[in-house]
């Protein structure tokens, strides 16, 4: 059975010059793009889009990050496309991340960790419908 997930790829992955590589992976993968888009994150986007981190001390700095520049998002789709790209981004530190996931090969910092990916099918279709509405 096939499902969907929103992928993002960071503004520290934009500017890394890493969209090509994430959309390489995803598709070598097995998984396939059903939206592709490159836009800039409106903070009250950026506030739903993380609203389970508001009581976090690190919220501010995230929403500053997630919106400091363009961001490439997407909507992946594939059997397993939640966990098969969770696995592709690697665990949230990059330090902890295994090499050969994105973040284990192209990343230091929690924050600056180049990819999101949904971690449920409720996040999925809460955030599939927040970036974009339209999509059938
Ligand atoms: P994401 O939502 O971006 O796919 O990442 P994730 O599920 O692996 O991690 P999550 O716990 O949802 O955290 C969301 C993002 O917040 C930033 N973060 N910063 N400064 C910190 O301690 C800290 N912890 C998390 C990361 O950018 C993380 O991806
Ligand atoms: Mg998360």
């Amino acid at each position: 059975m096939s499902e969907r997930t929103l992928v993002l790829v960071k503004p520290d992955g934009v500017s890394k010059g890493l969209i090509g590589e994430v959309i390489s992976r995803i598709e070598n993968k097995g998984l396939s793009l059903v939206a592709l888009e490159l836009r800039t994150v409106a903070n009250d986007i950026a506030e739903e889009h993380y609203a389970e981190h508001k009581d976090k001390p690190f919220f501010g700095e995230l929403l500053e990050f997630i919106t400091s520049g363009p961001v490439v998002a997407a909507v992946v789709e594939g059997p397993r496309a939640i966990e098969g790209f969770r696995q592709l981004a690697g665990a949230t530190d990059p330090i902890k991340a295994a090499t050969g996931s994105i973040r284990g090969d192209y990343a230091l910092e929690v924050q600056n960790n180049i990819v999101h990916g949904s971690d449920s099918p409720e996040s999925a279709e809460r955030e599939i419908k927040l970036w974009f509405p339209n999509l059938s």
